[in-house]
């Protein structure tokens, strides 16, 4: 007769050493406050002084062109827009250590990820604008269109990185996410479906703090995200957000386990919104006092500065450079995004089916006599 438990040490069953699943007590920094570097054998750092300054760059990019959708969406340009401010390291960081056949499944607020990947800023931003739903394409940037509906695109990645696996492809799948999200049964069903398979997939959940004006505690009982790992049989690794150095090292770890075939992990990086949720959210309502000034005070960027500045690594020339580029990818964002016709509503129905059915026919041709301001 089998006993109660027996079952776990049949070899079908990946049955990795719960110690190797669990986060650590406190979560991986490698960058302390006054940015001295203080290495983890376990997550290497691989960076040469080139990719040190890349880290920077993209990183002051991403808040230029950051705050240049902020104007945008303040002056009724944008019909949404959610901003990463604050997020910087945790983005730059993770998207960084993916080569550029990795697939990125982000939510709405990679900008920094979309940045690394190259990603058009004003083809980006349509998606705010409501011009399209996606602009860019997904295909051409490996970088799968922004979702508003949340953890919708985790059952995705899981599946593209599934589909990886069994085509004997390596690319590797990372999936952007927010601490609200990781309730929602669509990133229980990813995770799960990942681990059984031992999909190429590294779920990076950025928690910052909130989820609109619901806190984190209000997500979950246990101790973190990340603790959550262990019930789907994938390490779990709290990191921290704010610092790019260690959320670069925690991802590259991830992703090269992932492309061995050893299957997906979780990270959640501990970062914080430094703006609003959205254009149509008020913080003021319910932030604690005394929050945001103290997350100010780990600002990713200026942190890592630190760093670059104590190795001379980054001067008056290339402050000036970076920020000419990135004044001119904002200029372009403004340039086309600024009064930009409207999309062709009709469009809602091409790309559905190769086909379209006649239903969707019929519902068309009731969309345009009632545009053309005949009877629907
Ligand atoms: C399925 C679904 N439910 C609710 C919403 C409304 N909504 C938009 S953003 C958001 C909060 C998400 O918070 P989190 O996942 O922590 O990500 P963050 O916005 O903080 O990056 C909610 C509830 C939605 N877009 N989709």
């Amino acid at each position: 007769m089998t006993s109660v438990g027996e079952h776990v040490e049949d070899d079908r069953w990946f049955a990795p050493r719960r110690e190797d699943l669990l986060p650590s007590e406190e979560p991986v920094r490698l960058l302390d406050a006054q940015g001295r570097v203080r290495e983890n054998p376990r997550y290497a750092l691989d960076l040469e002084d080139d990719g040190l300054r890349a880290l920077y760059r993209f990183m002051v990019i991403t808040r230029k062109v950051d705050d240049e959708a902020l104007k945008l969406g303040r002056q009724g340009q944008l019909a949404v827009y959610t901003s990463s401010l604050g997020q910087e390291a945790a983005q730059v960081g993770s998207a960084y250590a993916l080569t550029e056949r990795d697939w990125i499944f982000p939510s709405y607020r990679e900008h920094g990820a979309a940045r690394v990947r190259g990603v058009d800023p004003v083809q980006q931003l349509h998606h705010n604008r409501g011009t399209w739903v996606c602009a860019h394409d997904p295909l051409e940037y490996r970088f799968a269109p922004q979702t508003v509906s949340i953890a919708t695109h985790l059952p995705h990645a899981a599946g593209l990185a599934s589909a990886a696996r069994l085509a004997g492809d390596d690319l590797v799948v990372i999936a952007y996410f927010g601490d609200g999200a990781t309730s929602e049964g669509d990133a229980h069903e990813a995770m799960n479906l990942a681990s059984v398979r031992r999909a190429p997939c590294v779920f990076f959940c950025q928690n910052n703090g909130w989820a609109i004006s619901v806190p984190v505690r209000d997500q979950l009982a246990g101790p973190s995200i990340a603790h959550r790992a262990i019930g789907y049989g994938m390490p779990g690794i709290r990191v921290d957000g704010n610092d790019v150095l260690a959320c670069y090292a925690v991802t590259r770890w991830a992703v090269d386990r992932a492309r061995r075939g050893e299957g997906p992990t979780l990270i959640e990086a501990l970062t914080y919104r430094m703006e609003a949720h959205s254009g149509s959210d008020d913080p003021g309502r319910y932030r604690p006092p005394g929050e945001i000034e103290a997350w100010a005070e780990l600002d990713p960027l200026t942190r890592f500065r630190r760093l670059l500045d104590a190795r001379g690594l980054w001067d008056a020339a290339m402050d000036g450079e970076v920020n000419r580029q990135a004044d001119a990818l904002a200029a372009e964002l403004r340039a086309g995004i600024y009064d930009a016709p409207a999309g062709d509503p009709l469009e809602l129905f091409d790309h559905v089916y190769v086909e379209r059915p006649s239903l969707l026919q019929a519902q068309r041709e009731m969309m345009r006599r009632e545009l053309a301001g005949g009877e629907a």
